[in-house]
């Protein structure tokens, strides 16, 4: 129970946060302007509108199709403009086959474009920063442009050591960029998670150097101010380090395979590929409890919730579809 002590620290943090945006919002600036100022640099807090704090009358969103015949999706990135970019992987590394990965835009309303569907063998990770996307590809990463043309961004030479299973990627206010390497995916460890400068240079961040505990890092979340999350598939626990240190927390777990990792409204989503299950970790309260949201998928990747907040992302690798779960 070592930990015990790290995600007291962190839950009072986020009651605290949360409680200064709720107090914004009903000095009456509006949900947009606190999301704004906070969104994604520190915290967003936000409510549904119209709606308090255990207001049990709320109506949840209503059911969505999954969008099938997506081979082995991994990653959902949802955009500001409501757009939704997927990574699918196609067959798999090393069982599988290079060069039939694809990116792929997907709508709620079932619809399902590709962008780009050359030059990428086993995609996952998604970044969108601009017009470019950027995503892990096995010991590379790549950058696609929406319009289809794809080139190397990072080659497995451009890493101070060789990546094993590049993961997730995700970007800091200081527009850091941070990749995981899940390193052994079979038997767990060997795992690290690199930090990219503007030069494009790239170092180790974090590994089993820094905590014995770090196996296996798969997803990447940036959301309070000083820290960078992220959770481990190999021993299923939930992590943050403070970017002025590197000192290393470990907040919970029992995550199982853990792999997608995202923050909405007041709570924390975690993914457990390995179970097929969804938590929901609430963190606007000190006694904040943890639930399972959803069991019985069948690899739960790596997820994001909709730009309305309203659902969330899944892209359900192993039944080649990307489920919406109404929140
Ligand atoms: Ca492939
Ligand atoms: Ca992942």
């Amino acid at each position: 129970m070592g930990f015990a002590k790290s995600l007291a620290t962190f839950r009072k943090q986020m009651a605290k946060i949360c409680l200064i945006i709720h107090q914004a919002i009903s000095k009456s600036l509006t949900v947009w302007l606190v999301t704004f100022l906070s969104f994604p640099f520190l915290i967003s807090c936000s409510q549904e509108s119209g709606q308090t704090p255990g207001d049990s009358s709320s109506v949840k969103s209503e059911e969505i199709e999954p969008i099938g015949g997506i081979v082995m999706p991994e990653s959902a990135f949802t955009m500001k403009d409501g757009r939704i970019i997927v990574s699918e992987i196609g067959e798999f590394n090393p069982t599988g086959k290079d060069g039939d990965g694809k990116i792929i835009e997907i709508s709620l309303d079932g619809s399902k474009k590709v962008i780009a569907d050359k030059g990428l063998n086993d995609p996952k990770g998604i970044l969108v920063e601009g017009d470019t996307i950027f995503v892990t590809d096995n010991y590379e990463v790549k950058k696609v442009s929406f319009s289809g043309e794809v080139e190397t961004w990072l080659s497995a030479k451009d890493f101070p050591r060789k990546p094993q299973f590049l993961n997730d990627i995700t970007m800091d206010r200081n527009t850091m960029i941070y990749i995981s390497d899940s390193g052994d995916i079979s038997n767990g460890g060997g795992g690290a998670i690199f930090r990219v400068d503007s030069n494009r240079k790239v170092s180790v961040f974090v590994d089993a150097a820094n905590d014995p505990n770090i196996l296996s890092p798969n997803g990447l979340l940036s959301f309070q101010r000083g820290f960078l999350h992220f959770n481990d598939f190999a021993n299923g626990f939930l992590f943050r380090v403070r970017l002025k240190d590197l000192v290393v927390e470990k907040l919970d777990e029992g995550f199982g395979g853990a792999d997608g990792l995202v923050f909405s409204g007041t709570s924390l989503y975690l993914s457990d590929w390995k179970n097929g299950k969804i938590f929901k970790m609430d963190v606007s309260k000190v006694d904040g409890e943890t639930i399972v949201l959803k069991e019985g998928m069948n690899g739960s990747a790596d997820i994001d919730v909709t730009t309305d907040g309203k659902y969330l992302v899944i892209p359900e690798m192993k039944s080649n579809r990307v489920v919406f779960l109404p929140l």
